[in-house]
């Protein structure tokens, strides 16, 4: 690991290791177990821009509820299996990673974390998997995958992230149009609303093409979410189901909305070829 003036480490009575990273032009918060990053707060206007739930499991076993949850290789529950069969979303995120290089700039401090595995049940392929952070003006995160086999192989990704907004009921979404799948009306296509506010439980696949920006203003601030690498977009917010959440308040939905960039439609690695998705999140000009 090396050392760099911009981060420092702490480490919580569950053994959870934390980079601490504050610069000339934000501070971030990232955690080695699912390299997750937990904090993002741009120096020009103070304000978070991401949530984690009051009541987020950081144990090293349990998903973090909030932050950027990283999924891959693959996305949701099934996987072509039982639900359950298979962690959802599948095993970066439970794992701890290794911080590889700290790179600092006059304008940025880069991170490269490093998974421990990236074979488990329902997926043997040879690969290489590297996580770069970028905590700057932006918050840039890239997950690279590389082929190391010599056969082909798909998978899905997503960058699952979850942005503070002030209060849900004042949020709208600029960016994103077109038809979308309604996960919570059986994968029905559906118009996206303009204005594109939420209302009740959302779960929506927005297929689109990359690169693509959104915004999300919600009456106190304005974000802007830069994606490339994905073929669709994932808006979520579980509206009153979170609480059937066990790490989320009943209430926790009306100060969350995970806008995520996403690869939900199988991406096929050939031999030494390199896919990167990635998110930039700044506040909005
Ligand atoms: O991205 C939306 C989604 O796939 C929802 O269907 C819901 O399952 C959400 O992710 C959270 O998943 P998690 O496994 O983190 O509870």
């Amino acid at each position: 690991m090396t050392t760099s003036d911009s981060i420092s480490l702490s480490t919580n009575q569950e053994g959870l290791t934390f980079i601490n990273v504050e610069n000339a032009h934000a501070t971030a918060k990232v955690a080695l177990f699912g390299a997750h990053v937990m904090s993002f707060r741009p120096k020009s206007d103070g304000k978070e821009r991401l949530w984690v739930s009051p009541h987020a499991y950081l144990n090293c076993e349990k998903p973090i509820r909030g932050g950027i949850p990283l999924c891959w290789p693959w996305f949701g529950h099934n996987h072509g299996q039982e639900k359950g069969t298979l962690p959802s979303h599948g095993f970066l995120r439970t794992q701890t990673w290794s911080l590889s290089s700290v790179e600092d700039t006059s304008d940025e401090t880069v991170l490269t974390l490093l998974p421990a595995f990236t074979k488990s049940k329902g997926f043997e392929h040879e690969c290489g998997v590297k996580l770069v952070i970028t905590v700057g003006e932006t918050l840039s995160i890239s997950l690279i995958t590389t082929n190391t086999g010599d056969e082909a192989f798909s998978f899905d990704c997503a960058l699952h992230t979850y942005f503070n907004v002030d209060h849900i009921g004042k949020t709208t979404i600029e960016g994103i149009s077109g038809e979308y799948e309604d996960k919570t009306r059986d994968g029905e296509v559906l118009t996206t609303p303009v204005p594109y506010s939420i209302s009740e439980e959302t779960d929506r696949i927005h297929l689109c093409q990359a690169p693509d920006i959104a915004i999300v203003e919600d009456g106190v601030s304005t974000t802007e979410i830069r994606s490339s690498g994905n073929d669709s977009i994932v808006v979520w917010n579980p509206w009153q189901g979170a609480a059937s959440l066990s790490d989320m308040d009943a209430f926790g939905y009306k100060h969350m909305l995970c806008v995520e960039t996403t690869v939900t439609q199988g991406h096929t690695l050939k031999p030494e070829e390199t896919h990167i998705l990635k998110q930039v999140i700044g506040v909005a000009k």
